[in-house]
């Protein structure tokens, strides 16, 4: 607060690749990368390319896909890279041997066109935006291509084939001794949470749905870390229906006295918007100020941020977070009324706002006041592990 609004403006880097928005995991499958699209739209629509420095990232151009590569190999395994890299050229049989061994469920995780280099895209870009705060280029980078967080080493998850935070935090852990790593998505980010479970270097929270079979059915409140990463690691299971206040006054709680106890060097901030409310998979009622109010919470620590996307499948609702979220960066705050010619427009209808309301077809909170109450009080409790 101090120095961030008086002597100098957040120097914010929005890091994106005009290509990643082009793939399609098919037709029925709710991870449309189209939302980026918009999201980009809705962000220039506003003018806010203006005010940060902005990266496009091109694999052919800037980037040596060896370097890449490398990086990627420090997470995932050679035998799954290959794998990635020659889908296109192996017959069917082959990668349906590969799928069957490892388990991988290709509903999820469909095999679609040009799907190694769209995994390079959203990687390289989220590596782009870790370089420029290793370099001390800005306060705050911006991917919302990356932060698919159930990738695995040997396989996809949940959407996600590469894990481009595992990667990320692991390039960072080279310039910065430690790395809050925060998860708003209504998934649990295990592929995260599983990388650095041993090691103190990285604390891993997420808040998430936990329960009734929900995806990926990990995240429980019993879940802290082993060995030397024992307590560096907080889940924060939810069930249906949260709301701004409730979420938001949880959040705050718990991160505050986190990042005082923890003191990271930099904070990698997963803003999947499938926390909000109308998602077509998600069943929480944050509204895009609620979700929002979380990313001004963390950027008000002053403290390295980087923000990634994650999940989010009700695409302008998504784009609209996103958005909000690029203008909180910034220190602004956008009007409610959307940009005069803005592409795609009519998915905005019938509000044609930036902050819609929720209505009163929401889903009824599950979370009671006690339940809440309890939750944080444990959580609480686990943090005060970490000053002995
Ligand atoms: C779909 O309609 O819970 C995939 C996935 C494809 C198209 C046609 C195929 C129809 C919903 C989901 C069959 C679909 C069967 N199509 C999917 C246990 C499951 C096994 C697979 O936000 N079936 C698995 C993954 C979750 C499961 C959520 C969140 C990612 C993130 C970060 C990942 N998987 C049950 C589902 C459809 C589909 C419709 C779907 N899959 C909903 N939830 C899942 O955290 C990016
Ligand atoms: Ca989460
Ligand atoms: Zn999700």
């Amino acid at each position: 607060e101090l120095n961030n609004n008086l002597t100098h403006k957040t120097r914010v880097s929005y890091h994106r690749n005009a290509d990643t928005i082009n793939y399609h995991y098919g037709p029925f499958h709710p991870m449309k990368p189209f939302r980026l699209r918009l999201t980009d739209h809705l962000i220039t629509g506003y003018g806010l390319h203006n005010v940060m420095d902005l990266y496009e990232v091109d694999l052919e151009q800037n980037n040596n896909i060896n370097l890449l590569e490398n990086k990627i190999l420090k997470f995932h395994s050679k035998e799954y890279l290959t794998f990635l890299k020659n889908l296109n050229d192996n017959s069917d049989q082959e990668n349906k041997k590969y799928l069957i061994k490892n388990d991988i469920d290709d509903n999820d995780c469909p095999i679609f066109h040009g799907l190694y280099r769209y995994c390079l895209n959203y990687t390289s870009t989220t590596l782009s935006a870790i370089e420029s705060i290793k370099q001390n280029k800005s306060d705050i980078a911006i991917n919302w291509s990356g932060g698919l967080h159930h990738a695995k080493k040997f396989k996809p998850s949940g959407f996600c084939y590469l894990n481009d935070i595992v990667i990320g935090i692991l390039d960072l852990l080279k310039t910065h001794a430690r790395i809050l790593y925060i998860d708003i998505d209504i998934h649990h980010g295990d592929g995260v949470q599983e990388a650095f479970y041993l090691t103190d270097r990285v604390f891993t929270i997420s808040f998430h749905k936990y329960g009734g079979y929900f995806f990926p059915m990990t995240g429980a409140l019993q879940e802290t870390g082993v060995e030397k990463g024992k307590n560096y690691c907080l889940n924060v299971p939810l069930m249906d229906g949260i709301k701004d206040f409730e979420y938001t006054q949880l959040f705050k709680s718990i991160i505050s006295p986190l990042v005082e106890s923890y003191n990271p060097e930099c904070i990698v901030l997963q803003c999947g918007a499938d926390s909000l409310g109308y998602d077509r998979l998600g069943t929480f009622n944050l509204t895009v100020k609620g979700h929002g109010e979380c990313v001004k919470f963390v950027k008000s620590l002053g403290v390295p941020l980087v923000l990634l996307g994650g999940g989010g499948y009700t695409p302008p609702n998504v784009s609209r977070a996103w958005c909000y979220e690029t203008g909180i960066a910034n220190d602004l705050i956008l009007r409610e009324k959307l940009p005069e010619n803005l592409p795609f427009k009519k998915y905005y209808s019938p509000d044609y706002s930036l902050y819609p309301e929720l209505g009163d077809s929401i889903l009824t909170d599950l979370n009671s006041k006690t339940f809440l109450n309890d939750t944080r009080i444990r959580l609480l409790e686990q943090i005060r592990y970490l000053q002995g």
